[in-house]
């Protein structure tokens, strides 16, 4: 995603280069990598291999919040990425065939009943797994339809057992600079952090998503669970999450971080709220030639309005 850079001072020499520069050196030393790896369709290499839930799908589809049409094409959707940890441009999938997603563990904590760490495979034994397709609109004005599956995030929630005091649940992504190789540029504030506030994370849109297209989920897309929250821009969508905190402070996240004039907490779809250096009135669909209007909270709006009638003072839209 676009951010404006900051001090000169603190750029490491590598990224004075200019960008035309960076991208062919990066493409060239990919080049020069590629073996097998670079023949394999990304979304199968994904999910086939040893992979211990393959079994469980895929899923019976949930049709209660719509079926948008047309849907992304897969190779599309598993070759075009946001997943910074892997590198800043949209051509990560294959660097992101490295991240290792056995075992992977989850942390619960924070303002809970009694804090826990749980398997992802005992986790997914605990949830009843659903399909439901999607509309994603990413800040930077892309956009997919993609069949996910996944859990609602409700289920996680009751697990955790939180407080009645939480207000809010933070969901961070794995930290491993040694496989994540973006992580080491500090300029960053990592590991990449979201969250929603509870009742949002209660709206029985909220999904933890654990597989794309009918199988467990590829690298790329943020494997072995990632949030979708398909009402606000994409960057709230965190991927490969291994800890899951309740709190009563609403989290700095990510991208405000980074770039607070531009990216926000709430990050609610609406095309007449411009972002500072675009208009958000349109969406180019992943595949397609054409922009379509984008709609309030990405067409959801009829589940999700209400969340906040009484926030009208806070930005709910960047
Ligand atoms: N950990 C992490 N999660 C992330 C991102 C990222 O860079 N790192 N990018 C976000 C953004 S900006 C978008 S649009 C979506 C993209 O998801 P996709 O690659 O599965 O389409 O992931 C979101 N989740
Ligand atoms: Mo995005």
């Amino acid at each position: 995603m676009l951010i404006k850079r900051k001090r000169g001072w603190e750029i490491a020499e590598n990224r004075v280069t200019p960008e035309g520069a960076y991208l062919k050196r990066r493409e060239l030393v990919r080049a020069m990598g590629l073996g097998t790896a670079a023949l394999a369709v990304p979304g199968i290499a994904a999910a086939q291999g040893q992979d211990p839930s393959a079994g469980l799908y895929p899923a019976k589809r949930n049709d209660r919040y719509g079926v948008p049409t047309p849907m992304t094409a897969e190779r599309q959707a598993t070759t075009y990425n946001n997943f910074y940890e892997f590198g800043t441009d949209k051509s990560i999938w294959r660097d992101a065939q490295k991240l290792e997603v056995r075992p992977w563990t989850i942390k619960i904590s924070g303002m809970v009943e009694k804090p826990f760490e749980i398997g992802f495979d005992d986790l997914l034994a605990k949830v009843q797994l659903e399909e439901r397709v999607y509309r994603h609109r990413c800040v930077e004005t892309w956009s997919m339809i993609v069949p996910w599956t996944g859990f609602p995030v409700r289920s996680l929630v009751e697990l955790a057992k939180p407080l009645g005091s939480a207000k809010y649940v933070v969901m961070k992504t794995l930290m491993k600079p040694s496989v994540m190789f973006e992580q080491k540029d500090t300029l960053y504030p990592w590991p990449y952090t979201e969250g929603l506030a509870i009742d949002e994370a209660m709206n029985d849109l909220a999904f933890i998503a654990t597989g794309l297209y009918g199988k467990p989920m590829p690298k790329q897309n943020g494997a072995p669970l990632r949030l979708v929250a398909p009402w606000k821009y994409g960057f709230k969508n965190v991927k490969s999450i291994v800890s899951v905190e309740f709190t009563d402070k609403r989290p700095v996240v990510f991208w405000e971080k980074l770039q607070s004039s531009e990216y926000g907490f709430w990050a609610n779809v609406n095309p007449q709220v411009p972002h500072p250096r675009w208009s958000q009135a349109t969406e180019k669909p992943l595949g397609s030639n054409d922009r379509i209007p984008t709609l309030l909270y990405n067409g959801y709006g009829e589940f999700v309005a209400g969340l906040y009638a009484d926030r009208k003072a806070e930005k709910l839209f960047m």
